[in-house]
């Protein structure tokens, strides 16, 4: 009876190990280490992971590696989101492949220096820093949006980046790292056809990289602040839907953007013209994804979320409506705009 009870006990652990449960991440961007490494009761009391920024003048900063050590200590999963500086971009894409090649390696180089204790290492694939301004300028005006990606079709320059981030992962991959790369949900209406010519035109290369995750940033204020008002949480599980088709159990959905609470006439923040300033939309949209099969899901950022006085009301998932949304008569159609899109632009 006792063996009995002995093996059910280990089956019980084990079963419990390989589930797969359902996670939240914040993304922290500007916060001082200082002033994250104090919300990680925050973190820990609401189950969340930390997606973090290091930025490129953090490298190799006493105060972040303690950032990665407190969470960690606590049990947080926390994972480091490389960026540039803003001449080199800022993102990674495939005008600084070479530069954030580099960086990366230099990370890598320090964690395993100083014994860091992180080791999933964030791509977040996105246009350049300059070209994300001239296209929030242009919002609305489909001439001067079509310009730019027109003037970003180089396939040459493409496939030699996304030769280098192959070669990123590759080490990472051989130094014990994991990657996660997380980029724009228009990915997902490139593929179809079999050709590059969206991500080329987004000077995004993900498809054909071995990634251990990819997210899509399904962020529904700025697709109704950049393209036409009346997406819906419809938006997130159609994404969501093509991500697990694509990708399954490597999708993750990235889902914002959370504004800062208004203060009265506080200055406009650009992209954020529509972001959420109540948590009603946002858990809208964490339930669409959960409803399309999504098992991660990561909300930008923590710099905010902390502002409001119940930041635990942004992440209580406990009452998540997990119906299918149904559609909303936008997001089908510029969906099926940017495939045409993908075959005009060849
Ligand atoms: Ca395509
Ligand atoms: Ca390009």
């Amino acid at each position: 009876m006792r063996k009995l009870l002995i093996v059910l006990i280990v089956f019980l652990s084990c079963a419990d190990e390989n589930k797969v449960t359902f996670k939240i991440a914040m993304w922290s961007e500007f916060l001082p280490p200082q002033s994250v490494i104090a919300e990680i009761p925050f973190l820990k009391e609401n189950n969340l992971a930390l997606y973090q920024a290091v930025h490129h003048d953090m490298l190799g900063k006493d105060e972040m590696k303690q950032l990665f050590i407190s969470a960690t200590d606590a049990g947080i999963e926390t994972r480091a989101w490389l960026l540039l500086d803003y001449p080199g971009g800022y993102w990674p894409n495939e005008e600084n492949a070479e530069k954030f090649y580099s960086q990366a390696v230099a990370f890598m180089d320090w964690v395993e220096a100083e014994d860091i204790p992180v080791r999933w290492i964030i791509v977040d694939m996105e246009m350049s820093w300059q070209k994300t301004q001239v296209l929030s300028e242009a919002k609305g005006d489909f001439t001067k949006i079509l310009e730019l990606l027109k003037s970003n079709m180089n396939m040459e320059r493409f496939n030699s980046a996304k030769k280098k981030y192959i070669e990123l992962v590759k080490i990472a991959h051989s130094r014990g790292f994991r990657v996660l790369c997380v980029t724009y949900p228009q990915v997902l209406d490139d593929i179809a056809d079999g050709d590059d010519s969206i991500q080329d035109a987004l000077d995004i290369p993900v498809t054909g990289i071995d990634w251990d995750e990819v997210s899509f940033m399904v962020y529904r204020t700025v697709f109704n602040d950049m393209w036409v008002q009346g997406f819906t949480s419809y938006l997130i599980y159609s994404y969501a839907k093509s991500a697990i088709e694509f990708f399954g159990e490597r999708a993750g959905i990235d889902v914002g953007l959370v504004a800062p609470p208004v203060s009265g006439g506080g200055e406009e923040i650009p992209g954020l013209a529509n972001g959420y300033t109540a948590p009603e939309g946002l858990l809208e949209d964490i339930g669409a994804a959960r409803s399309a099969g999504i098992m991660s899901v990561h909300i930008w950022p923590l710099d905010y979320v902390i502002l409001y006085p119940e930041p635990e009301r942004w992440v209580n998932t406990s009452n998540l409506d997990i119906t299918p949304p149904e559609p909303d008569g936008v997001t089908d159609e510029i969906r099926e705009l940017f495939a045409v899109l993908d075959g005009a632009i060849n």
